[in-house]
């Protein structure tokens, strides 16, 4: 075995084993990097153009191996994905032992792994990560991997197998599987056999246990009208397909549309979470599948971590007749629910709720008069660890991606309680089969989409009942390119901006000239962009509030 030049006494001294050098090197030729691409750890993990990210995804698939064995041989996760982005990017997104996010600290090594120009460097770079982490080499390392529907997925795998057959690394390959799929399967192998088992491992078990939970949920409470789901043509098309096999359609009837998994350049295109929560409208073409005023409807996105909900009110014809519940209102709706069985079952849940900037402001108010409410920056692994503060910490951003999480401590009081009455013995039982539905791990569209179909069954509601817990403030989304996006930082949980130096003094100026409005600007953490998000009181304000907010923007990138 060959050693580079460099390997000190620090590594020999963690273990008695060494980094298997000579065979890493070997895929490293094998899946070289492409000159002059610069990588980033952005929101979720490593996310471009697929045809890129061979060298990434090998590189990634050797540190995760590294993450394993510093867990003590505990099973991680790699996802390759790109989620709602175009059909030809992709991207890999690891996975922690308890199901969670990577843990961040790790991440500025996976961003200097994947740039590295050369092995000497890469190899560098482990024992920094080795050294830091006091990583015993000799301890197996245990890794799970899977993938969405993406053409570039297969070659990707091939990548990540290759770096984690060069650490000798034990592995299962998942295969097809969405996001939330994966991050349920570590999580229970990690559990199986504890006190804290989470569930079969198996894709099976996954679908069992929300199915079970689904159906003891809804029982003796009448069906209502049929639910349209648009699955983005991706893997949540997969996963629907699979769960109506433990659901029966007397139970939930579910009509599946934009299921074409295998149609070249279908998937997200069109349709999708991110399609109709930007575009504030329906997926493309929908009304020729015979959509009807009144229909509830839902879209994923590409690998099923996201949900919105939606209907048409009034007149279809009219373009105001759209009407969105986006993961604010799913919040709001969990939260109450929650909240009320909990009183009924007789027992003292903190219950919080964790939101992001985007947050529509009527939202947020309306969540504070009921609940404590959390504003953290976006991305769920800052709302997952802000919501682990509560005994029941509901999280949702408002594109979709949210879950509710029972502490250890909730699920404790649940599971000990003693019901003195009939109606507080019925919620008790409600609860604690929520905590079965609801993925505990990561947000989860199709887990998401069971709750709140139990939620508007026990409250017998439509989706217009549903709409009218608040009324949404007019708000939209504008993208700025820039020069630099990384001269654009914040503070306040993104609601300021720190630099470029004046900018925000001159955002609060134009803001308050608007009635009720809102605006603040955050560099994206997936796109070479700047985001412009606005809200006013008066919709006829927005589209102005909106633009010269984005032309200040525009002017202090080219100053
Ligand atoms: C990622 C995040 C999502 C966030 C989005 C923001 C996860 C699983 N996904 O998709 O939560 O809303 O990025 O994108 O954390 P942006 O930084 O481009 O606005
Ligand atoms: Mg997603």
């Amino acid at each position: 075995m060959t050693t580079p030049a460099g390997i000190d006494a620090a590594i020999r001294a963690t273990s008695s084993d060494e980094i298997p050098f000579a065979l890493i090197e070997q895929g490293f030729e094998a899946f070289p990097k492409p000159a002059g691409k610069k990588f980033e750890y952005g929101t979720t993990g490593i996310r471009t153009k697929g045809d890129t990210l061979e060298s990434t995804c090998y590189r990634l698939a050797i540190i995760g191996a590294l993450r394993s064995k510093s867990l003590n041989g505990k099973l991680i996760g790699l996802m390759v994905t790109a989620s709602h982005n175009p059909e030809p990017d992709n991207g890999i997104k690891p996975i922690d032992s308890r199901g969670e996010m990577l843990d961040v600290t790790w991440e500025p090594y996976c961003t200097a792994a994947c740039n590295a120009v050369d092995a000497q460097e890469f190899f560098g770079i482990l024992k920094k990560l080795i050294h830091a982490y006091k990583i015993d080499l000799k301890t197996p390392a245990k890794v799970i991997y899977g993938h969405d529907t993406r053409p570039s997925s297969p070659m990707l795998i091939k990548a990540v197998a290759s770096g984690l057959a060069a650490m000798g690394a034990q592995t299962i390959d998942a295969g097809l599987k969405t996001t939330p799929q994966l991050h349920y399967l570590v999580h229970a192998h990690n559990t199986a056999g504890t006190e804290e088992a989470y569930g079969e491992p198996t894709e099976e078990g996954y679908y069992k246990k929300l199915a079970d939970a689904f159906l003891k949920l809804v029982e003796g409470k009448p069906a209502t009208s049929k639910l349209t789901v648009d699955c983005a043509n991706g893997v949540g098309a997969h996963a629907l397909l699979n769960i109506q096999k433990y659901i029966p359609s007397s139970a939930l009837e579910i009509r599946a549309l934009r299921t074409a998994i295998g149609t070249k350049g279908a998937l997200n295109d069109g349709c999708g979470a991110d399609y109709v929560k930007i575009g504030q409208k329906l997926p493309k073409d929908i009304e020729k599948d015979g959509v009807q005023q009144g229909d509830r409807m839902c879209s994923f996105d590409g690998d099923a971590d996201r949900i919105v909900f939606y209907y048409l009110r009034g007149n279809p014809a009219q373009k105001d007749s759209f009407r969105l519940l986006d993961g604010d209102k799913i919040a709001a709706l969990a939260t109450d629910y929650i909240s009320e069985l909990a009183k009924k079952a007789g027992i003292e849940l903190n219950v919080g709720c964790v939101q992001t900037a985007y947050a529509n402001g009527s939202s947020t108010k309306y969540l504070e008069q009921r609940v404590p409410v959390t504003c953290t920056p976006t991305g769920v692994k800052h709302l997952h660890r802000a919501a682990e503060h509560y005994d029941v910490g509901v999280y949702f951003e408002a594109n979709g991606h949210g879950t509710v999480l029972f502490s250890p401590d909730a699920l404790k009081l649940l599971s000990e309680a003693k019901p003195t009455t009939p109606a507080a013995e019925d919620a008790l039982i409600q609860l604690r089969n929520l905590v079965d539905v609801i993925n505990q791990t990561v947000g989860d569209a199709i887990s998401d989409m069971l709750l709140v179909e139990v939620i508007l069954r026990s409250r017998q509601w439509d989706c217009e009942e549903w709409d009218a817990l608040y009324e949404e403030l007019p708000n939209k989304m504008l993208k700025v390119i820039v020069k630099d996006r990384a001269a654009f930082t914040t503070e306040d949980a993104e609601r300021r901006l720190v630099t470029p130096t004046g900018l925000q003094a001159k955002i609060d100026e134009v803001v308050a000239k608007y009635k009720d409005a809102r605006s603040f600007v955050r560099p994206s953490g997936t796109e070479d962009c700047v985001r412009v998000y606005a809200e006013t009181g008066l919709a006829a304000e927005l589209d102005s509030l909106a633009n010269n907010v984005a032309k200040l923007v525009q002017e202090a990138s080219d100053a």
